[in-house]
Parts: structure tokens; C-alpha cells; sequence
């Protein structure tokens, strides 16, 4: 019997079809790699923060040598100099500054990402990887209404990608001083219910005002609510007393559940955000680091964040898996001095310069409230080397997706551009073309890297930016500067009248990422 030949035909192309989709899937999967991937983020830590990046005045040997074996980029960037917004745009490969409440969130704030966005780690569960965020969180944790403290913290990490989580929630800063392991806070006793508000519970309730003279370690702004080993924090708590921690104590945790969980899961692919509260404030750091420099404990802490970056490769190394897995070092915002505690940073700091040759840290968006230590290691692939390439973190989501074979949906990451023949330091290969700052996102400050060239825009007119060379300064700025970061890195001298063509181009182009509601 024959088949009527428009059958034929019709089942021919179709298998065709159907063979040329397997073929290009197949090819696809051989183009795909999945290393594992860990991504430590640094809290506060500014470019020149590193003897890597050139601090002369104290050493810093792990992510040194993490430096010296990968790609060191000197235009590393995260994108916005405070937490929440970097965070946010780390995981979900879109500029904070497109969604409403994605500033510094305060200890009741609900969760920041909504469970069905595409975030870095739900693309990597897509690519087959085991997933989890272990350390600061600072995203928000439960519904509309704010975290169930005693009860189930949904939506959390594990709703938005992240298979485990052993969080710090907001930061240390801030109360609650437990951990939340999963959806739940860990060791916490239903007899002793967590309480957690911005009000004074009772009229007898000590703080850092009524009890200063406990302290062990004083507040210089904020900082004065509830009192919790010796240190007085944002925000009010009772209860919830055999789930606290200590600070002393979360370098050490941060590094014993990594260790943990990397030994569980090394026989699959892994994507572990590793988050570091070092350097945040309070600056407690273990006591076998305090006075482990001579600039106090600013500087303890970074000594005490690259111990943890040794025990972290030094497990890989154990566990004979260094040479495929891709480490990412990097910072949610640049460095500042006196964040709220008399810990002495600025008055020991010497010769050091936590921004290195920028203006700026955290809070701001010059160039040293988002430009920071950026560093890519992969053992056997990665060639060592300096990079000049602008990179963002902003990008990973971007970057893994295509390394390990993901498509990315259009609606998917609106910021977030592939960039990973970069991160993976190959010959030739090309960063971004631009880049957008921000600062915490509510007061309209923007940054524009084009280039050698910078624009800053400062929509609101008390425009804030912290100079951490000497004090904390609120500067008052025009509403656009033009520099020439070749020329000035320190973004002292303003070309917006004298390059007008530039000025009117970036101007525009500014406005244009800013209103198009996206980059990618
Ligand atoms: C500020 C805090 C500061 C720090 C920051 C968040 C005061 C006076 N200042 O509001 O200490 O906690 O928020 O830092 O309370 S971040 O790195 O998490 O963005
Ligand atoms: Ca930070």
C-alpha cells in the first residue's frame, strides 16, 4: 500500500524537523558546562579593602591567592551601593531601581522576590544543579503581612529557587539575632515565642538609650533599640532566647553549614550563594580575630571573611572537586567607616584607603559604592590574569543560564546580559558596554559607565553621598556630573558643560534604560 504523497511529504518534513530539534538540543547539552559555582558575596567591602586590590596595611593571603590563580577585574561592579538592591538584582537579573520597596528592607519586612520570578538559582535548578543560600539574606522573608516568626517563613529563598537556605534574615544590625534554617527559625522554643516589632514592647524594656552604659560596644547613630550581647540593634524583640546567636559566632556558621552542605551535594552540580556578613556592622568578629590587624575591628573582619574564603577552597581542594567548580568573589556595595557602632574604623584606619582611588562607598554612586573586588577562580580553566572588562553581579543570572545551556525566557532577567566569556577570562572576550548604578533606590541617584566616561544623575536635590576618606559627609551635588574615569577615577573634575556632546548622549541614554523598563 502506498501512502498518498502529500502524507509522505507532510511526515518526511516533520521528522526532519523533529531530528534537526534533538540534533540542535544535543549540540546544545555538549555546548553546556556545569561546573559547580559558588558565589561569595561580601557585605561592605570596598575595591581598595584587599592587599590584592593594593591595601598595604594589613594582608589578606586567601582571596589573594583566589586572585592571583583566576581573573582579577578592575571594572567589577555590584549594581547599587546599599544590600537590598544589589541582592535583588543579583538574584533576579533585573535593576532594583524597576521595582518599588527594594531598598534597605527593615527586620518585618515580607519577602522582596515573588515565588514564579526567574531568579539565578531557579535557573540553575533548571540546569539540574542542587541550589542554596547559606549567610545574610536581607530580602524579606513570608507574605504581604511580614515574617511568621514562629511559624513557617513562606515566601522564603525556597520558594524563589534555592532547594536550602540557613539564613541570617535581615542583618546583624538588626533584630532578630537567629537563624532561619528552611522556612523555620532554628532551636526556637514554642514555650519562649519570638516577638519582633519597631515599637517598644513595655515601658521597661532595655535599649541602647536607657542601658547605654552596658554596651560593650557603643552606638554612634540609630542603632540604639533592643539589646542583645552587649550591642543594641534596629528594631524591637522578646522571646525566642535559646534560638540567639551570638555575632561572634556566624563566620564560623556561615562556614561550618557550607562545609556541610558542599559534602551532601558534592556529587552533583551545586550553585552555593555563599553571604558573608563581614564586614557589616556590628563588627564582632570571632575572638581569635579580634586584633588580628592594627585598624580594629573593620579591618578584624575582613581578616576573619578571608579565613572564611580558605576554608571554603581548602574543603574544595579536600574534596578533589576544585577543578570543576567556578568561584566568584564579590561585594553587595562599597565600604563605609562609621555605619552606626564606635568600632573605631575611622579613627585606626591609617594609610588605608577602603575605596582605594575612588570617591564614595557605600550609599553613593560614585564609583566607590558599587565598584568593588570582583574576582573569578576555576582551577585548570580559568587563565589567571587582570581584567579590564566591566562586569556587574547583575549579571550571573545571564551568564550561568548560557554556560549551562538555559534559554532564558524574554520576560526573564531584564538587565541581566550573557557576559561569561568575560567572567572565564577568554582572550578577546568582551564585558558589558554599559552599566547602570544606583544607590538604595529611593532617592533617584544614578551612575552611567559608558566607557571611559561616567555620568551621575541625582534626581532628588538633598542628594546624599557619604565620602568615606574622612567623615560622613552629605555632599551637595548638581543634578549631572560628566567625568572622564581615565583621566579622574576620583571624579573630581566635572565635564557636563565642556564634553556637552557626551553629556547630551549619555544623558539620553540614561533616561532611555531607566524608561525602557529594561537593558537585555
Ligand atoms: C542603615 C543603617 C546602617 C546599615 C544600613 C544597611 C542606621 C543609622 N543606619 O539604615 O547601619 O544597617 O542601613 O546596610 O540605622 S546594608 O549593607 O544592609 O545595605
Ligand atoms: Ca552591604
Amino acid at each position: 500500500m502506498r501512502l498518498p504523497i502529500f502524507l509522505f511529504k507532510d511526515l518526511s518534513s516533520k521528522l526532519v524537523l523533529r531530528w534537526a530539534v534533538a540534533l540542535l538540543g544535543f549540540s546544545f547539552a555538549l555546548g553546556a558546562e556545569k561546573p559547580n559555582v559558588i558565589v561569595i558575596m561580601a557585605d561592605d567591602l570596598g575595591y581598595g579593602d584587599i592587599s590584592a586590590y593594593g591595601t598595604k596595611s594589613f594582608q589578606t593571603p586567601n582571596i589573594d591567592k583566589l586572585a592571583k590563580g583566576g581573573q582579577r577585574f578592575t571594572n567589577g561592579y555590584c549594581s547599587a551601593s546599599t544590600c537590598t538592591p544589589t541582592r535583588y538584582s543579583f538574584l533576579t537579573g533585573t535593576y532594583a531601581f524597576r521595582k518599588p520597596n527594594t531598598g534597605i528592607a527593615p527586620p518585618n519586612s515580607p519577602a522582596l522576590i515573588q515565588p514564579g520570578t526567574e531568579t539565578l538559582p531557579s535557573v540553575m535548578q533548571k540546569a539540574g544543579y542542587r541550589t542554596a543560600v547559606i549567610g545574610k539574606w536581607h530580602l524579606g522573608l513570608g507574605g504581604p503581612e511580614g515574617p511568621d516568626w514562629n511559624g513557617e517563613l513562606k515566601p522564603g529563598p525556597r520558594e524563589i529557587g534555592f532547594d536550602y537556605n540557613f539564613l541570617l534574615p535581615t542583618t546583624n544590625d538588626r533584630v532578630p539575632q537567629v537563624f532561619v534554617e528552611n522556612s523555620r527559625v532554628l532551636n526556637l522554643d514554642p514555650k519562649d515565642p519570638l516577638w519582633v516589632g519597631n515599637k517598644k514592647p513595655s515601658d521597661d524594656h532595655p535599649t541602647g538609650l536607657t542601658h547605654r552604659d552596658s554596651l560593650k560596644m557603643d552606638w554612634t547613630h540609630g542603632h540604639n533599640s533592643t539589646i542583645h550581647n552587649g550591642i543594641s540593634r534596629i528594631g524591637f524583640y522578646t522571646g525566642g532566647h535559646a534560638a540567639r546567636f551570638r555575632d561572634e559566632d556566624l563566620a564560623d556558621e556561615w562556614v561550618n553549614q557550607s562545609v556541610k552542605w558542599i559534602e551532601a551535594n558534592k556529587d552533583e552540580p551545586f550553585f552555593l550563594f555563599f553571604s558573608s556578613h563581614d564586614l557589616h556592622v556590628p563588627r564582632i568578629p570571632h575572638e581569635r580575630f579580634q586584633g588580628a590587624t592594627d585598624l580594629g575591628y573593620r579591618a578584624d573582619s575582613i581578616v576573619q571573611l578571608d579565613w572564611c574564603v580558605g576554608e571554603l577552597m581548602k574543603t574544595l581542594d579536600r574534596l578533589k572537586i576544585a577543578d570543576n567548580t567556578l568561584v566568584v568573589f564579590c561585594s553587595d556595595n562599597g565600604p563605609v567607616m562609621d555605619d552606626g557602632y564606635a568600632d573605631e574604623a575611622l579613627e585606626r584606619v591609617g594609610k588605608h584607603r577602603a575605596a582605594g582611588p575612588y570617591t564614595g562607598g557605600k550609599y553613593s554612586v560614585y564609583e566607590g559604592g558599587t565598584r568593588t573586588p570582583f574576582i573569578t577562580h576555576w582551577k585548570g580553566r580559568i587563565q589567571p590574569g587582570v581584567s579590564r572588562q566591566l562586569v556587574s553581579t547583575i549579571d550571573f543570572a545571564g551568564s550561568l543560564a548560557a554556560l549551562t545551556g538555559v534559554e532564558l525566557d524574554d520576560d526573564a532577567c531584564l538587565d541581566s546580559i550573557d557576559v561569561m566569556d568575560a567572567l572565564l577570562g577568554k582572550p578577546g572576550a568582551k564585558g558589558r558596554d554599559h552599566l547602570v548604578q544606583q544607590d538604595n533606590g529611593k532617592g533617584g541617584n544614578y551612575g552611567l559607565r559608558v566607557g571611559k566616561w561616567k555620568l551621575q544623575r541625582h534626581d532628588s536635590k538633598s542628594a546624599r553621598n557619604l565620602v568615606v576618606e574622612t567623615h560622613l559627609a552629605n555632599t551637595k551635588v548638581p543634578e549631572y556630573q560628566l567625568f572622564d574615569l581615565s583621566k579622574d577615577p576620583a571624579e573630581k573634575n566635572d565635564l557636563y558643560a565642556k564634553e556637552a556632546k557626551v553629556a547630551k548622549r549619555l544623558t539620553k541614554q540614561l533616561a532611555g534604560l531607566i524608561d525602557k523598563g529594561r537593558s537585555r
